[in-house]
């Protein structure tokens, strides 16, 4: 495989993942510092109070990603370090230390590519509604502009949000992000179309700026395949993606909402309140996208069930991800099966599924153009004789990078891939066992900084455009 010289290779992270700092300079409480107390909710009680304190390291860390010869870092800006309060009074020690960050980076060379949105809201918003209140769609649009305008100068990729589907199925229907509402799909359709509304004004926001940069939004892509032939199957394959990818595709790309999709809320009463008005600014925004990314880890191999199957009780660890589990109106459950390979948190290992999802995606939605923005393997990593021999998530990123230059080859238009993650950091549900990075930190020994295998290896991808 050879990528052109265009195609950029980067790596990312998350602000609540990484930073720490989490009352440092003015910076206000959020969702997540506080849920993260909350006795039970976080894996062995772990937080990003200190995570691997990116905040105060970051220079260590961006010299480390210019070392690997890494061309784009994607991260995420924490919104209370800005806004404290989630609107109103600006922090200017946030700002200062996003320009820091962001200068850092460009002295490099290194393009930052900026998440607006990655999980953490200011808890005056979350204790206010959350996303079930426009409230928090006005104060997001406030504060997506604060970012464009002291920012977007040299910022020239903005994310909007990350993996919509994530912190609102796993905030309302499974529980396991803030709020922590379990089982309440009315409010999970409401926040999601709360925040393709927040997205579409954020967009309208920043082309009335001229700031001559891309903007668009990352998706969750794990699209659903059918265990086998069966009508019935092929059935809940067709449900899941109506649901899993139109819903959250659609009005993104196309500026309406899937008639499948609508049709059955409206039989289940789950349709969201929306206004004539919301509905035609998701329609006018939607030519506005300039890219889309997407966070590849896995598939969904999917079965229909009947209403007598009985769901696996849904915990921390089973509730994202692992196979098992129905889908919340009953239809369809997500299955495991013997001739794939899984990682230890049983996600699917399948490079064969990207590229066929990849053609599925062009079929649906033509040629738009795509930033893998998240990809990679959570794996507790070996150390032998002081080395980090993370062999597999070589393995893993090599085969995904082969599946994402067939797709290009077959008219995919994808001009990057970040690695999930540049450097180790806090999983939402795994606390600091699952790692990711290329960089490994030392939690023994002061959050030291080591290199893995595959910082050696990446380095040699890029360098190489992927020849080697
Ligand atoms: C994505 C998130 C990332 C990261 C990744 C790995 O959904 O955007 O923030 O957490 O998944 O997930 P996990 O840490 O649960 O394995």
């Amino acid at each position: 495989m050879k990528f052109s010289n265009e195609f950029l290779f980067g790596a990312a992270t998350a602000a609540y993942q990484v930073e720490g700092a989490w009352d440092q300079d003015g910076k206000g409480i959020t969702n997540w510092d506080e849920f993260t107390k909350i006795p039970g909710k976080t894996f062995e009680g772990t937080n990003g109070d200190v995570a691997v304190d990116h905040y105060n390291r970051y220079k260590e860390d961006i010299a480390l990603m210019a070392e690997m010869g890494l061309e784009s870092y994607r991260f995420s800006i924490s919104w209370a370090r800005i806004l404290p309060n989630g609107t109103g009074k600006i922090n200017q020690k946030g700002i200062d230390f996003y320009n820091k960050l962001i200068n850092e980076c460009l002295k490099h060379g290194i393009v930052p590519f900026v998440t607006l949105y990655h999980w953490d809201l200011p808890l005056p918003l979350e204790k206010d509604g959350s996303w079930l209140n426009k409230k928090t769609v006005d104060a997001y649009v406030e504060y997506a502009k604060v970012c464009f305008e002291a920012f977007g100068d040299r910022v020239k990729h903005f994310i909007t949000f990350n993996e919509t589907v994530v912190f609102t199925a796993l905030g309302y229907l499974t529980g396991a992000h803030p709020p922590g509402i379990t089982n309440d799909p009315k409010k999970y359709f409401q926040a999601t179309h709360n925040v393709f509304y927040a997205h579409a004004r954020a967009l309208i926001e920043y082309k009335k700026l001229n700031q001559y940069g891309e903007i668009g939004l990352s998706h969750v892509f794990s699209p659903a395949f059918s265990i086998d032939d069966s009508e019935e199957n092929q059935f809940a394959q067709l449900h899941a993606n109506q649901f899993n990818t139109n819903w959250f595709y659609d009005p993104i790309l196309l500026g309406r909402y899937p008639e499948y999709v609508v049709h059955e809320l409206e039989k289940l009463g789950y349709v969201p309140e929306w206004t004539q008005e919301e509905l035609d600014t998701i329609a006018q925004a939607a030519p506005l996208n300039d890219f889309m990314g997407l966070n590849y880890y896995q598939p969904q191999r999917v079965e229909k069930i009947d209403s007598s199957f009985q769901s696996k009780e849904l915990t921390r660890e089973n509730s994202t991800g692992s196979p098992g589990n129905p889908s919340f109106d009953g239809v369809y459950r997500t299955v495991k099966m013997d001739d794939k390979r899984y990682t230890k948190w049983d996600w699917e290992i399948s490079p064969e599924g990207f590229v066929s999802g990849l053609k599925m995606l062009k079929e649906q939605y033509g040629q738009i153009k795509l930033y893998i923005t998240e990809n990679g393997l959570g794996d507790e990593d070996p150390i032998i004789e002081g080395e980090i021999c993370d062999i597999p998530r070589i393995n893993f990123i090599n085969d995904h990078l082969v599946a994402v230059k067939a797709a290009i080859d077959n008219g995919v238009n994808i001009k990057g891939y970040y690695a999930w993650s540049a450097i180790d950091l806090l999983s939402w549900l795994n606390g600091y066992k699952k790692q990711y990075g290329f960089i490994y930190v030392d939690h023994q020994n002061g959050l030291e900084r080591k290199k893995k295998a595959s910082f050696h290896w990446f380095k040699d991808v890029i360098a190489t455009r992927g020849e080697n």
